[in-house]
C-alpha cells in the first residue's frame, strides 16, 4: 500500500476500471428487486455548477448504497439539449446551435466522468436528437387523433423592429433583450395540450405520493387549483344571459354589480358605440399584468351602460368592465358582492357602487363593511328566503334554487389552463403538423416521422428568430390528405416537452417505439432528486405525461416518481451562486486539485440535501484532511487484514470499541438508506475514526476488531467517495469491487451493553465513577456506590441522610 494518499491518479485508475468492467451497465432482471434511481438531468450549458455536482453526488451516493444491497439499479444520464440559450449562443458566436450544444455534452460528460458518478453511459440519451423527439412527435400526432391537443389563438411577446416573437425570459422591463423596443402583444394561433381533462386525477392522484415533501404536494394542489361552486346567469336585455361562475353563491343576494374581462364579448359589443370603453379596453390588454400580479395590481374599470337582472330577485344592477376579472378563468364574468369580497370591495370604494351586507358573524356582534370586506363564512341576513342559514347550507339552498328556476348549477372550476406547447424558436422539436388550406391542421402521418429539425442552419449573419421559419425546403410540403401543396408548422415545443418522458425513455433509449416492455419493468422511478424550482411545472408535465402514456398502454402505473428528494440550493455569503452574481465556485478547479472524492464528500457533509449548503473553502480543506486521515488508520492497520472476530472472548474494552463500530454502521445504514442524511452518516463514521486513532490494542482480537471497524468504514463511505475506498478495498485484500460487495449488516449482539457508567456525586459534587450491570436494581446501584472506594474517603464518619438514583446515569449522596 502506498504511503501517501494521491488522489488525481487513484482516481482516474478507479475510473478507468468501471469503464473496463462495465459496473454500472444494468440489465432488466425479473429476479432482482429493481431501483430506479433518477437525478434531473442537466441542460447543456457549457460546465457544470456545484447545484449539479450536489444533485447528482445525492443520486449516485442512494444508487450505490442500493446496489450494495443487492438491487438491480438503474441510474442513467442524459441531455435536456434543446432550448433557448443555444440560440443565444448561437448569435453571439456565430456558431449553429447544435454544434454548440454537442461540444458542450461532450465536455460535461467528460466531467460527470471525472466525479466517478456510476451511470449506465450506455443509455445516454440528448433530447435535441430525432431519435428521441420522433417519439413525442409520434404521441403528439396519437393525442392530436384522440382530440387531446388542439389550435387556439394565444397572446405571444412580439418585437415589432425584430419582427419576431419573444420568449418570456427576452422580454426585461417590457422591453427587448436585444433592441430595447417596447414589446407588444400578438394574438396567434398555438398548440395546446388538454392536461385540464387530467386536473381531477392529477389532483387526486397527490394522495398517493407519500414519498414526497408537503411542502411540493401543496404546491401541486395550489396549481390545480380545484374550487366548488356554481355557475349562474344573470338576464341582460337584448343579450345573451350573462353567466358568472362563484364560489360564494351565499353572498348572492348581496349583489350589487356585476363586472366581465375585458376581452369578454359583452364588453366589445358595449364598446362598439363608445370609444371611451374601447380605449379603456385597449388599455388593459397592453398592461399585461402577469395571473400572479392581479390581486395586488390597482383595480380599474368602465360602466358599460348595460344593465343586469338579478337571477333571483330579478333587480338589475350594472355591468362594468374591470382590469382585475380574468378572461381564462370560469366565465370571464364576475358577480361582485363588495360587502364579502377585498376586490370588489376595493373596486366599489374607487367607483362609488354600492355596498349591501348579507353575511353576518356565526357568533358575536355584526360587523360593518364600510371600510372593510368581511371575508369570513357565516349567517345569512338581508337575504329574504334565507336568513339566518348558514353560509354552508345557504350554499346548498341557493344552489337548489337557481337550480329550479334553470338559472343555474353547481359546478367544479380548475385554475389550472390548457398547457400551451408552441413556441416560435428554431432550436426544439419541431411540431409534427401540416397546415393545408383545404384540409386545415393535418397529423405528419407516422411513416413520415421523424420532422427532422435541419442542423446546419446558417448563424453567420444577423440572424433573428427562426431559421427555419424563412427555409422553404423545411416548410414546404404536401398535405398528407388531399396532396395539394402545403406548409408545415415551424413552431417548436415547448422544452417541458421533452423533459416530461425523458425518465421512461431511460429504460429503454434504442426501442423502435416510444416505449417497450423495459419501461414496465423500471417503472416507477424509485427516487427522483432535482431543485425544488422544478416542483410545479415540470413534475405536473410529467406526471401528466405519465398518464397520457399509460393510456396509450406504454406503461402500467399511474405515477412516474414514487418518491422525491427537493435538494436546497448552493450559497455562497448567503445568495444563491449564480453568473450573474459573479459568485460562483468552479467545480473543475476543485477537481483538480483535490480531487473528486473530497468534492463529493464536502458537498454531502456540509448540509442534509434538502436545505441550502452554504460554501465554505475551509470545508473543502476539512474533506480533504479528513481523507488523509482515512488514509493514514488503514494505512496503520494494513497488516491486521484477515483475523477474525472471536466474540466470545473480548475483554470489556474491546467489547466497547466493538459496540462503537457496530452502533455507527447502524447508524450510517439508517441515515443512508431511510433518513437521507448523509451529514449525519459522515459525521459519525469521523466520530468513529477519532476514537479508532486513539485506540492501541495489539492483541490478537484487538487486532481483529481493528480490522472489522476498517472494513466496515471503507463500505460505509464506498457511495459517497468510492475512489480511495475502492484503493484501500483493494489493499485490504479484496479481489472484487467495493462499488459490487454488499453492504454490511451490523451484529445487535454487539450493541448490548452489559455494563453502563454511572456518575457518583456527593452533595452535588462529582467524585467517582463506578461500572454497574445495566439490569441492575436501584438497591443494588445503592450499595454499589456507598462501597466505592473514593465515595468511601467522602462519607467516613459522616451520616448518609438521603441517596437519589437517577436510572442509568448518576447517583447523589447527601451526607452531613
Ligand atoms: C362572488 C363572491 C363573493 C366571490 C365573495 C368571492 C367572495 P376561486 O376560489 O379561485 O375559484 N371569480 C370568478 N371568476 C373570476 C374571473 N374570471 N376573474 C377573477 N375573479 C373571478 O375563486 C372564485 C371566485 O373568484 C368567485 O367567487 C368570483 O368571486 C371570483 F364574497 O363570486 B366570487
Ligand atoms: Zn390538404
Amino acid at each position: 500500500m502506498q504511503k501517501e494518499y494521491n488522489p488525481q491518479e487513484i482516481e482516474l485508475k478507479v475510473q478507468k476500471i468501471w469503464d473496463e468492467q462495465s459496473t454500472f451497465k444494468v440489465v432488466e432482471d425479473a429476479d432482482k428487486e429493481k431501483f430506479y434511481c433518477l437525478a434531473m438531468f442537466p441542460y447543456p450549458s457549457g460546465r457544470l455548477h456545484m447545484g449539479h455536482v450536489r444533485n447528482y453526488s445525492i443520486g449516485d451516493v442512494i444508487s450505490r448504497y442500493q446496489k450494495m444491497l443487492g438491487k438491480n439499479v438503474l441510474q442513467p444520464m442524459g441531455w435536456d439539449a434543446f432550448g433557448l440559450p443555444a440560440e443565444n449562443a448561437a448569435m453571439k458566436h456565430k456558431v449553429p446551435p447544435a454544434k454548440w450544444t454537442y461540444e458542450n455534452i461532450d465536455y460535461m460528460r467528460d466531467q460527470l466522468k471525472r466525479l466517478g458518478f456510476g451511470y449506465d453511459w450506455d443509455r445516454e440519451l440528448a433530447t435535441c436528437t430525432p431519435q428521441y423527439y420522433r417519439w413525442e412527435q409520434w404521441l403528439f400526432t396519437r393525442l392530436f387523433e384522440k382530440g387531446l391537443v388542439y389550435k387556439k389563438t394565444a397572446a405571444v411577446n412580439w418585437c415589432a423592429h425584430d419582427k419576431t416573437v419573444l420568449a418570456n425570459e427576452q422580454v426585461i422591463d417590457g422591453k427587448c433583450w436585444r433592441c430595447d423596443n417596447t414589446v407588444e402583444r400578438r394574438e396567434i394561433a398555438q398548440w395546446f395540450m388538454k392536461i385540464t381533462e387530467y386536473a381531477q386525477e392529477l389532483l387526486d392522484d397527490i394522495d398517493k405520493l407519500d414519498e414526497w415533501p408537503e411542502k411540493v404536494r401543496t404546491m401541486q394542489r395550489n396549481w390545480i387549483g380545484r374550487s366548488e361552486g356554481v355557475e349562474l346567469h344573470f338576464e341582460v336585455e337584448g343579450e345573451a344571459p350573462l353567466t358568472v361562475y362563484t364560489t360564494r353563491p351565499d353572498t348572492l343576494m348581496g349583489v350589487t354589480y356585476v363586472a366581465v374581462a375585458a376581452e369578454h364579448a359583452l364588453a366589445k359589443k358595449a364598446a362598439a358605440n363608445n370609444p371611451e370603453l374601447h380605449a379603456f379596453i385597449d388599455s388593459c390588454k397592453n398592461s399585461g399584468v402577469a395571473e400572479a400580479d392581479m390581486a395586488t395590481m390597482e383595480k380599474k374599470g368602465m360602466a358599460t351602460g348595460l344593465m343586469a337582472a338579478h337571477p333571483i330577485t330579478g333587480e338589475l344592477v350594472p355591468i362594468w368592465v374591470a382590469n382585475f376579472v380574468l378572461i381564462e378563468y370560469g366565465s370571464g364574468a364576475v358577480m361582485s358582492v363588495p360587502a364579502h369580497d377585498v376586490r370588489d370591495h376595493a373596486f366599489a370604494k374607487a367607483y362609488d357602487l354600492p355596498i349591501k351586507a348579507v353575511i353576518a358573524p356565526a357568533k358575536g356582534d355584526d360587523v360593518s363593511v364600510e371600510d372593510e370586506a368581511f371575508v369570513e363564512k357565516g349567517v345569512l341576513k338581508n337575504s329574504g328566503e334565507f336568513d339566518g342559514l348558514t353560509s354552508q347550507q345557504a350554499f346548498d339552498a341557493i344552489a337548489e334554487k337557481l337550480q329550479s328556476m334553470d338559472k343555474g348549477e353547481k359546478q367544479v372550476n380548475f385554475r389550472l389552463r390548457d398547457w400551451g406547447v408552441s413556441r416560435q424558436r428554431y432550436w426544439g422539436t419541431p411540431i409534427p403538423i401540416i397546415n393545408c388550406d383545404k384540409c386545415g391542421a393535418v397529423a405528419v402521418p407516422e411513416d413520415q416521422l421523424p420532422v427532422v429539425l435541419p442542423e446546419d442552419v446558417d448563424f453567420s449573419d444577423d440572424v433573428i428568430g427562426s431559421p427555419i421559419k424563412k427555409m422553404p425546403e423545411f416548410y414546404e410540403t404536401t398535405c398528407p390528405k388531399c396532396g395539394g401543396k402545403a406548409e408545415r408548422e415551424t413552431d417548436t415545443f415547448d422544452t417541458f416537452f421533452e423533459s416530461s418522458w425523458y425518465y421512461a425513455r431511460f429504460t429503454c433509449p434504442d426501442a423502435d417505439k416510444m416505449l417497450d416492455e423495459r419501461a414496465k419493468y423500471w417503472a416507477p422511478v424509485d427516487q427522483y432528486i432535482g431543485g425544488v424550482e422544478h416542483a410545479v411545472l415540470h413534475l405536473l408535465y410529467a406526471r401528466f405525461f405519465h398518464k397520457l402514456m399509460r393510456d396509450e398502454g406504454l406503461v402500467d402505473t399511474d405515477e412516474p416518481f414514487k418518491r422525491l428528494l427537493t435538494q436546497g440550493m448552493v450559497l455562497k455569503d448567503g445568495t444563491k451562486m449564480s453568473k450573474s452574481k459573479g459568485n460562483t465556485v468552479d467545480p473543475q478547479g476543485l477537481i483538480e486539485s483535490y480531487g473528486a472524492d473530497t468534492v463529493r464528500l464536502f458537498t454531502m457533509f456540509a448540509a442534509p440535501p434538502e436545505q441550502s449548503l452554504e460554501w465554505a473553502d475551509s470545508g473543502v480543506e476539512g474533506a480533504s484532511r479528513f481523507l488523509k486521515r482515512l488514509w493514514k488508520l488503514v494505512e496503520e492497520n494494513i497488516d491486521v487484514k484477515s483475523v477474525k472476530v472471536d466474540v466470545s472472548s473480548l475483554s470489556d474494552e474491546q467489547k466497547d470499541i466493538r459496540r462503537k463500530v457496530h452502533e455507527t454502521l447502524k447508524k450510517v445504514s439508517d441515515d443512508i438508506g431511510r433518513r437521507y442524511t448523509f451529514n449525519t452518516a459522515i459525521a459519525a463514521v469521523m466520530e468513529l475514526i477519532n476514537e479508532l486513532a486513539k485506540y492501541k490494542d495489539d492483541s490478537k482480537q484487538g487486532r481483529a476488531i481493528m480490522h472489522e471497524a476498517i472494513e466496515f468504514i471503507t463500505l460505509m463511505l464506498s457511495p459517497i467517495v468510492p475512489h480511495i475506498t475502492q484503493q484501500l478495498w483493494q489493499d485490504l485484500g479484496h479481489e472484487g469491487l467495493v462499488a459490487e460487495a454488499s453492504w454490511p449488516v451490523h451484529d445487535e449482539s454487539a450493541l448490548v451493553q452489559d455494563e453502563i457508567e454511572m456518575m457518583i456525586q456527593v452533595n452535588g459534587k462529582l467524585r467517582s465513577k463506578i461500572k454497574v450491570p445495566v439490569d441492575a436494581d436501584k438497591e443494588t446501584v445503592e450499595t454499589m456506590a456507598l462501597a466505592d472506594g473514593k465515595v468511601v474517603s467522602f462519607t467516613e464518619g459522616k451520616t448518609v441522610r438521603k441517596v437519589i438514583v437517577v436510572p442509568g446515569r448518576l447517583v447523589n449522596l447527601v451526607v452531613a
